[in-house]
């Protein structure tokens, strides 16, 4: 066997043998709500780990043992101190890091453009080449960040392989494993959720399995990059889709006068039906882009409908809301531009702080440029958080937004005695409307007027 190729056996052995025994240096660039759990995790599995992130008071934070994660996370606190504490766990602002290390996860943000819609790279393409620049052989780089089909072949290896001299399946290998976290679940679902785990060769796929196997108890799918891309954006995309059916079923229930719960529930009755619920928008950090992400790469083959349709009709419903609002204060004689309207709700979540592309801000925004007042509450949200009786003085409508427990249990019959008008637009069900009418208000609902 040729030397070179005996030099590259030997290689991918070390890194191999450095994994399994939990000897490899792990680096996770990126500290979010994706990179933070992990590390901690990593960690607690045994590997020496070291976390780069460009914000510094977060990098501070973590080294005092403080996790900068908001939201109820539970456990993450704890064993982030905990990690912090033992030494295994530490946060830099250094690429240097890398230099030494064997194995790399990324987790940053990957948003699309807010106007064309198309994958904004930016913050990936600054990390890969950070990154690429303190690379040494043998060495695993995970890609964890959601990406459209092809990034990890036109975008990740060329990168990193100018920016570091190394050859991608000869001493650089390259893994798509997308991460399947979700709010108030971070450290349950890493360890719980099964995973793709793409490789750019079966050995770059070998060597994350046998890293995640560390750590992860569900099953482990191997596959190829572009499949593990794909499967990703994919799944979430399915979803906005499902929920896009729901909201159109919705206003067909407005429109004809139907209750869409009702109908929804019967549907469910049959086999092999899951609708989702139709609601007041569909906010996050990872529905809303991924459909996006998933037909990135459609280009000139073919015209993508059905996915986009499904975004216009999601995007649209807090606009809808803005209508029922606007509807319903007509008929109580009141005019939107002398009303004062109480958005209940800001996190884009129930029980949730977290506020990314929150449904409730087209709300607000709209609401505003048609003259009204708007008071916003979240009893999660620092800025919203407040005393609702008193917020609601004068008021001329209530506007469910998110379901938040505790407003399923709001009094409304003592809350009606503040308000000027009694009106109550529920963009979330949560509220029966018979109950609300008997509490003395004028009830409209999405898909249920
Ligand atoms: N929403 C609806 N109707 C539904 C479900 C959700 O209007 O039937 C709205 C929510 O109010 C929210 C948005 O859609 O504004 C997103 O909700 P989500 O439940 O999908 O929550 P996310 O954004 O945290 O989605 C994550 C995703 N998980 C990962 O990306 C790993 C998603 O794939 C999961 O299905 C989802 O969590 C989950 O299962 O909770």
């Amino acid at each position: 066997m040729p030397a070179e190729d005996q030099d590259r056996n030997k290689q991918v052995q070390q890194l191999a043998t450095a994994i399994q025994n939990r000897e490899a240096k792990v680096v996770i660039i990126g500290l979010g709500h994706v990179g933070v759990p992990v590390a901690c995790v990593v960690a607690q599995a045994g590997f020496p780990v070291i976390g780069i992130d460009r914000v510094h008071e977060k990098i501070e934070q973590i080294n005092r043992g403080i996790c900068p994660i908001q939201g109820l996370e539970p456990g993450l606190s704890e064993l982030l101190a905990e990690m912090v504490k033992s030494g295994h766990f530490r946060a830099s602002m250094d690429y240097a890091e890398c230099r030494d290390a064997q194995v790399i996860l990324i987790a940053v943000e990957t948003p699309v453009d807010e106007i064309t819609k198309r994958p904004n790279y930016e913050v990936l393409r600054s990390v890969l080449k950070d990154l690429g620049r303190n690379l040494a052989a043998p060495i695993l780089v995970v890609v964890e960040s959601t990406i459209a089909p092809r990034t990890m072949e036109k975008f990740v290896k060329p990168i990193l392989e100018a920016e570091s001299g190394l050859t991608v399946n000869r001493d650089l290998y390259l893994s798509h494993c997308p991460e399947r976290v979700m709010p108030g679940r971070l450290l349950a679902n890493i360890k719980s959720c099964s995973r793709v785990v793409g490789g750019m060769n079966p050995e770059a796929a070998h060597l994350a399995l046998d890293f995640y196997r560390h750590f992860v108890e569900a099953e482990l799918d191997l596959t190829d990059c572009l499949t593990a891309e794909l499967v990703k954006t994919a799944e979430n995309a399915y979803r906005d889709v499902q929920i896009a059916f729901a909201n159109e079923v919705a206003l067909l229930c407005e429109s004809v006068g139907a209750n869409v719960y009702r109908v929804r529930e019967l549907v469910n009755k049959s086999p092999y039906r899951a609708m989702h619920l139709p609601g007041a928008g569909v906010g996050g950090h990872c529905i809303p882009k991924d459909s996006w992400l998933l037909i990135a790469e459609a280009g000139d083959k073919f015209e993508p409908r059905v996915i986009p349709a499904a975004r216009a009709v999601n995007d649209n419903m807090p606009f809808h809301m803005v209508e029922l609002i606007q509807q319903a204060l007509q008929k109580a004689g009141r005019r939107l531009d002398e009303a004062k309207v109480v958005v209940l709700g800001y996190a884009y979540l129930e029980n949730s702080s977290d506020v990314r592309n929150s449904p409730s801000a087209p709300v607000i925004n709209r609401l505003k440029e048609l003259g009204a007042e708007v008071v916003i509450h979240d009893p999660y949200v620092e800025e919203y958080r407040g005393n609702l009786s008193t917020m609601i003085q004068g008021a001329d409508g209530l506007v469910v937004m998110v379901a938040h427990s505790e407003y399923a249990e709001l009094n409304l019959g003592e809350l009606r005695q503040s308000l000027r008008t009694s009106i109550l637009v529920d963009g979330r069900n949560l509220f029966d409307k018979e109950m609300v009418h008997k509490a003395g208000f004028v009830y409209t609902g999405i898909g249920n007027i």
